[in-house]
């Protein structure tokens, strides 16, 4: 009897820690101010394109920015999370998901301001603007750019 508890237990265990390994989709966190309207129509990309998100709205988004270590003068008006890596602003899901795939040593990706023509930031005009990678010893370099129109 309490071997087969304990035989249960075990298999348990050894199914939990495979799960993440199948698991599908990952999963974004998104901190953002609850009257941040295009922090909702990124969040909508980021589902679009086959994301899990788990928005949370908060006082003040940029203590998470703080926090994963996302230096100030590229900031934006919501910072998310997924596997480890931080997000800062109007990031395009294509640049997430090459991150993921290339899983370089990083802090993140970061899209300073709010460029008009990011995703979320859909308006009459394209302006340029560049997906910033924010290196593990917080300088950035240039991961992709976005030419306007
Ligand atoms: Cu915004």
């Amino acid at each position: 009897m309490k071997k087969r508890i304990f035989l249960k237990l075990l298999a348990a265990g050894a199914l939990a820690t495979q799960l993440p390994v199948y698991a599908a989709a990952p999963v974004i966190e998104v901190y953002k101010s609850a009257t941040c309207g295009c922090c909702t129509e990124w969040v909508k990309h980021l589902e679009q394109n086959g994301f899990t998100v788990k928005a949370r709205n908060v006082a003040n988004p940029s203590d998470y920015r703080e926090k994963f270590g996302i230096p100030n003068d590229l900031g934006s008006c919501h910072t998310g999370l997924v596997e480890g890596y931080a997000l800062e602003g109007h990031v395009p899901a294509a640049e997430i998901k090459r991150l993921l795939a290339e899983k370089l040593k990083a802090r993140g990706l970061a899209v300073p301001s709010m460029p008009m023509g990011s995703p979320g930031m859909e308006g009459p005009h394209k302006h340029p603007y560049d997906v910033l990678l924010v290196g593990s010893h917080g300088k950035s370099t240039v991961y992709k750019h976005y030419d306007g129109h």
